[in-house]
């Protein structure tokens, strides 16, 4: 996001005035969010939220939670490693890497202190870039199995390109980075995550979210139009990124028409996929084909501009979004020092729920439901991390917030 707001300011400049006024403004407006009054989280009387500083938990970009057990996994990083190194906004010196990402588990329901319930998941059998075993880690997605407590998770991995002849790294600014899926297993509760397979193809451009359709298809994100470039800079303006799908046969493009940095995507309990895009403030849903490609049957329009979604047990969606983008666009150049605003959104059915599927992917009836969107709390940046997911569990009301470039994850009570 670094990179919509500096580009759309350069690019802007230059088309301002001209054919591309109305889009400028509504940038300006209603996704950077200059002039937008921000709530504090005060005014939000039943959420009551707790920063988790000191405990590692930093730059925990995604989240997923097992709905049964009340195990929380995430994606986290180091916010130093962050800034060297996050293909997504642009920030591709390879060799600035840490090399600690790593998935933490936290048991959510337990009792004691939260220290002693944060499990760092170790990776067997797991090669990676050069031998050494190194996640990049950014967007995950797992899934549980019906009958026990297997989980299938997938994680976009960031891997530095590397020079097949030297084996040295490539130039991060020229080339990008080679993004793969890994997929790993594991069972609820456990230390450790096994090792399974990569998906690497060309389709694979610059991956933000992976999303399971089934037990062996999974849909993905492309944030941008391109991995660097002057295409890319331009996608602010112009529109750019895509969703592909791949199984076990390999991957493809599933929709590319019209989107804008859309990221982190989701399959709802009706089998629809939500892709939000973060340039603007719509949310597009989607029914997978039995080709496997994505048939766009609603748009759902947000105050803000939505980030990454997660399904709670009910079958309603979280967002974590950005009430002023453009602060966010400072923060992620000055984690330590800049607090973004956050705003945590529900949407969900019209109190219908939702409409039940049949098992199969985008096979639900599609009601054109009216979709709620509510703003369930908001803050100045005081108590919440610059967050980019939030995740609800619905067995006891809390909210969990992590930000890829936030030091800290928070937790709130909403009851
Ligand atoms: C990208 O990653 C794939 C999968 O590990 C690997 O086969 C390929 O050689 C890598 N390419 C570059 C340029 O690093
Ligand atoms: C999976 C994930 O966390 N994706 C995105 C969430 O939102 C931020 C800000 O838009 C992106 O940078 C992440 O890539």
């Amino acid at each position: 996001m670094v990179s919509l707001a500096s580009k759309a300011g350069i690019v802007g400049v230059v088309f301002i005035g001209i054919l591309y006024q109305f889009i400028i403004k509504s940038l300006v407006f209603d996704v950077l969010g200059f002039a937008r009054k921000i709530d504090s989280i005060k005014a939000y009387s039943n959420v009551r939220c707790e920063k988790i500083e000191k405990l590692g938990l930093e730059g925990c970009e995604d989240m997923w939670m097992h709905e049964k057990t009340g195990y929380l996994y995430m994606a986290c990083s180091d916010t130093k490693s962050r800034l060297e190194w996050l293909p997504a906004v642009d920030r591709l010196n390879a060799h600035g890497r840490t090399g600690k990402d790593r998935v933490a588990v936290v048991n959510t329901r337990g009792s004691g202190p939260l220290s002693s319930r944060i499990q760092w998941l170790t990776v067997e059998d797991f090669m990676g870039v050069k031998g050494v075993g190194v996640l990049d880690l950014h967007g995950l997605d797992i899934r549980a199995d019906e009958n026990t407590d297997t989980l299938h998770i997938l994680l976009i991995n960031h891997r530095p390109a590397v020079d097949a002849a030297t084996g040295e790294f490539l130039d991060g600014e020229k080339v990008g980075a080679n993004s793969t899926v890994e997929q790993f297993q594991t069972v609820a509760g456990s230390s450790a995550m096994r090792y399974v397979r990569t998906y690497a193809h060309d389709v694979i451009q610059t991956p933000n979210r992976v999303a399971w359709v089934d037990d062996q298809a999974f849909v993905f994100t492309n944030d941008h139009s391109g991995k660097v470039g002057t295409r890319r800079a331009l996608d602010p303006l112009l529109g750019g990124g895509s969703v592909g799908y791949c199984d076990g046969n390999g991957c493809h493009i599933a929709y590319s028409k019209g989107l804008n940095f859309p990221n982190g995507l989701i399959q709802g309990r009706d089998g629809l996929i939500y892709v939000p895009n973060s340039a603007t403030t719509n949310i597009a849903v989607f029914s997978l084909t039995e080709d496997h490609l994505l048939e766009q049957v609603h748009v759902i329009k947000s105050l803000y501009p939505i980030d990454n979604l997660s399904v709670d047990g009910k079958g309603d969606i979280y967002a974590a979004s950005f009430p002023s983008l453009h602060l966010f666009t400072r923060a992620t150049k000055d984690p330590f020092n800049v607090d973004p605003p956050s705003a945590v959104v529900k949407i969900s059915r019209d109190g219908k729920g939702f409409q039940g599927t049949s098992g199969r992917a985008g096979a639900a009836k599609w009601d054109d439901g009216e979709f709620i969107v509510e703003k369930l709390m908001e803050d100045d940046g005081s108590v919440l991390p610059g967050s980019t997911i939030a995740i609800h569990d619905s067995q006891t009301g809390r909210v969990f917030l992590g930000g890829a470039m936030s030091p800290f994850i928070t937790i709130c009570e909403t009851r």
